[in-house]
């Protein structure tokens, strides 16, 4: 259905009510109001939209990219049933601000929140602004994090963060993610029939409790799982990777050297972390199927753009590291996998390596939505990617991006870092330490060999940094 039809449908309700006095009458025109509802055709029918937006997992922490123990069976069968991007990245490693350019679809440099707080670009040019604008109703539950939850900007709003538990009234307690299922069921049952709707879930899993020594808490049922699977130590985690980081990230006061310590600094306390973090993985695995499921019985999962995706990858003590933040690729990369019920048949299933970023999130749902971007929007529709895999978009997709991170209370804890990366390269420059690092992926993947000062890269290193500089530019 388009703008048009969506808005002219009450007056019409209105109108056809209005000539209609008697009961018989009444009884008529509202089967009159029903047939006109019913006539659209499907195809015309505006999307729905299920963002299910996980925190803190990586890009192969689902079982369909190649994760040996995570066990993730809805996303893959929603992986099956639709498309799976392996080289999705965010274009900042951070909750706050990845959660910023998701819903504006700008860089950091354009939205202007560089940690926590609420981003200067108006609320009536953010993706679920513009939904609603546009006769959406719209919905967001669980974690937020930039400052205050605009409740008043949604049509049904429910925020909450930071504990796996939640103390309910009485002596109860709740899991979050229990929680974060129960009040998207709910927004799914109590929604108006008749209006497109978009839900935003906003997982708190699997990011750390962090002041808690546990870290990660999962539910009590979910313990037998991975009880005796051993987790593999990731082929990063060595002194030897350690000492190839830039030196100030070695050092102890590294907020990623910090966590590492609470997490991962003994081979027990590895096991123990990354299974009950894979457990709380699974537990929200689960939710994204009851909730699959919900949409089948209201059959409406054929109207309905489902979204699986994450704010920002971890490092699982790569590089003795925990957390997020760097550009390196197990910081940078998220799963990414869509269900859209426009793909033709035959194409479900197919696995996607364009660079698609969180800030392209918003002008995609958009587009589903048949609603225009706004022109400040940095991010692009990528459905073409997927809709039209035979016909590459013009102009030509991106073969490269910029990446940026703000200064985290000091250079010390978390430095500021800026990046262009490409598949076959990435530039970082780390202003406070004027330190560079030039990797050439094609032969190492892994980030170990940092060819900046290698003469024979000059040429190389000297046109990535103009490159990165014309990309930075460009993301203000
Ligand atoms: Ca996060």
């Amino acid at each position: 259905m388009t703008t048009r039809q969506l808005k002219t449908r009450t007056p019409l309700n209105a109108w056809l009510r209005g000539i209609c006095y008697s009961r018989l009458q009444r009884a008529v025109c509202t089967l009159a109001c029903v047939a006109i509802v019913w006539t659209v055709p499907a195809a015309e029918r505006r999307l729905n939209v299920l963002l299910l937006y996980a925190d803190d997992w990586r890009h192969d922490s689902i079982g369909c990219a190649g994760n040996v123990v995570v066990k993730t069976p809805n996303i893959d069968r929603l992986a099956s049933q639709g498309v799976r991007f392996d080289r999705a990245c965010v274009t900042t490693s951070i909750c706050g601000v990845s959660r910023a350019s998701l819903l504006t679809g700008q860089w950091m440099s354009r939205h202007g929140n560089e940690g926590f707080a609420m981003f200067k670009t108006p609320w009536a040019e953010t993706f679920p602004g513009l939904l609603r604008t546009n006769g959406y109703w719209v919905g967001h539950v669980g974690k937020w994090h930039n400052g205050k939850f605009p409740g008043d900007q949604y049509d049904f709003g429910r925020s909450y963060m930071g504990t796996h538990w939640i103390k309910q009234p009485g002596s109860g307690r709740v899991h979050v993610t229990k929680k974060n299922e129960v009040d998207a069921l709910e927004f799914l049952r109590t929604r108006p029939k008749e209006q497109p709707f978009c839900l935003t879930v906003a997982f708190f899993a699997a990011h750390a409790e962090d002041p808690n020594p546990e870290q990660f808490l999962p539910q009590p049922e979910s313990m037998a799982l991975y009880a005796d699977l051993p987790v593999p130590v990731p082929a990063l985690a060595t002194e030897t990777a350690l000492h190839r980081l830039p030196p100030f990230l070695q050092q102890p006061a590294n907020e990623g050297r910090i966590r590492w310590k609470w997490r991962f600094d003994t081979p027990e306390k590895y096991q123990r972390m990354m299974k009950n973090y894979y457990r709380l993985c699974t537990e929200v695995d689960a939710v994204c199927g009851t909730l699959v499921e919900e949409l089948k019985k209201q059959n409406v999962l054929d109207q309905t753009l489902v979204i699986f995706t994450t704010d920002n990858g971890y490092f699982h003590g790569d590089r003795l590291l925990a957390d997020k933040w760097y550009p390196y690729e197990e910081s940078i990369r998220v799963p990414l996998v869509v269900v859209d019920p426009r793909m033709k048949s035959g194409s479900q299933g197919s696995v996607q390596s364009d660079f698609v970023l969180n800030v392209d999130l918003a002008p995609t749902i958009l587009a589903a939505a048949g609603v225009g971007t706004p022109g400040r929007m940095q991010g692009r529709d990528f459905s073409p990617l997927y809709l039209t895999p035979d016909k590459p978009p013009v102009p030509a997709w991106r073969q490269e991006f910029f990446y940026e991170h703000a200064t985290i209370t000091s250079s010390n804890r978390i430095p500021t870092s800026h990046a262009l990366v490409r598949k076959d390269l990435k530039y970082t420059h780390w202003p406070e330490f004027d330190y560079e690092e030039l990797f050439d992926l094609r032969h190492d993947p892994l980030e170990q060999e940092n060819l900046a000062a290698d003469p024979t890269r000059k040429a190389d290193l000297e046109k990535a940094r103009a490159r990165m500089h014309v990309l930075q530019a460009e993301a203000r």
